[in-house]
């Protein structure tokens, strides 16, 4: 992590500075890759104003502001790969959601990210999702990963119930779990030859690299 420039990013995200926080972060692409600005600026940025909230150095709004603004951000830095169409349908496939009453989401949104920009078909569903439906999509869809994020403790039940559900696909897609929960507590019970428990986008990264989970397909 840099901290310098982890609270000049932070500063332009609670100032509301959406021009200026994407132009530092273009400066710093010029430098560094992708993985390394979500993992070492982005997310201590927002972890940042994290502390400062929770010390009422900054209001709810500031905060809220700030989410806003490094979604923006996100959004803009989410270029994908050109992949053409026959192409896509063989490429492989994942679906990211946030699991029910759960809210946080730059972090999903972050592996959406990474995952379009190995040329992956990505369907991102977003935070606070059900089961039922989560179930829906993916029995139509039928990913080859499925991804789940928490943050708060209180989610764990639901983590488990997710993971225990998703495990008894026909298919058997790989699963991966992962946000502020896995990296406060011990998930490793969790852990199964087809279920990972993942820290970060390195980690990520990783399982990529050895083409575990699933994870790997014909580009890496
Ligand atoms: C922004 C924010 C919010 C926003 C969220 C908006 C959004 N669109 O995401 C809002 C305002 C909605 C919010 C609400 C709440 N929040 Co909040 N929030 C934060 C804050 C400041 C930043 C979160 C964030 O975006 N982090 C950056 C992302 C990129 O980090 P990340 O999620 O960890 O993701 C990384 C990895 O975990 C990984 N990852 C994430 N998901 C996945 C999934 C997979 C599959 C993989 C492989 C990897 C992966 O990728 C990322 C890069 O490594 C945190 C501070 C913190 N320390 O996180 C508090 C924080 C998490 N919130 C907190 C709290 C208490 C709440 C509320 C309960 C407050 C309230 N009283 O209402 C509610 C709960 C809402 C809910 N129902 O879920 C506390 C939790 C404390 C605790 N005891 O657990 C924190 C820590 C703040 C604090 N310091 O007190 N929050």
């Amino acid at each position: 992590m840099n901290k310098k420039y982890t609270e000049e990013l932070a500063g332009y995200l609670l100032k509301g500075k959406e021009d200026e926080a994407v132009a530092f972060v273009d400066e710093l692409l010029t430098n560094y890759p992708k993985l390394y600005l979500f993992e070492d600026i982005i997310t201590p940025a927002m972890y940042h104003i994290g502390v400062l909230w929770e010390r009422n150095e900054i209001t709810v709004a500031d905060e809220h502001l700030a989410t806003a603004v490094c979604d923006f951000v996100l959004s803009r830095l989410d270029t994908g790969v050109y992949v053409d169409k026959a192409t896509k349908q063989k490429r492989k496939k994942v679906v990211l959601l946030g699991v029910e009453e759960e809210q946080h989401y730059l972090g999903l949104k972050m592996v959406a990210s990474f995952y379009r920009e190995k040329g992956w078909r990505v369907r991102y569903l977003g935070p606070n999702l059900p089961l039922d439906h989560a179930l829906n999509q993916i029995n139509q869809w039928k990913p080859d990963v499925i991804g789940i994020s928490a943050a708060l403790s209180y989610r764990l039940p639901m983590v488990k119930k997710m993971t225990e559900v998703f495990s008894q696909l026909k298919w058997n897609p790989a699963i991966i779990i992962g946000g502020r929960i896995v990296k406060k507590y011990d998930l490793s019970n969790f852990e199964t030859e087809r279920t990972h428990v993942i820290k970060g986008l390195n980690e990520l990264e990783e399982l990529h690299i050895k083409g575990k989970a699933g994870v790997m397909d014909e580009t890496s």
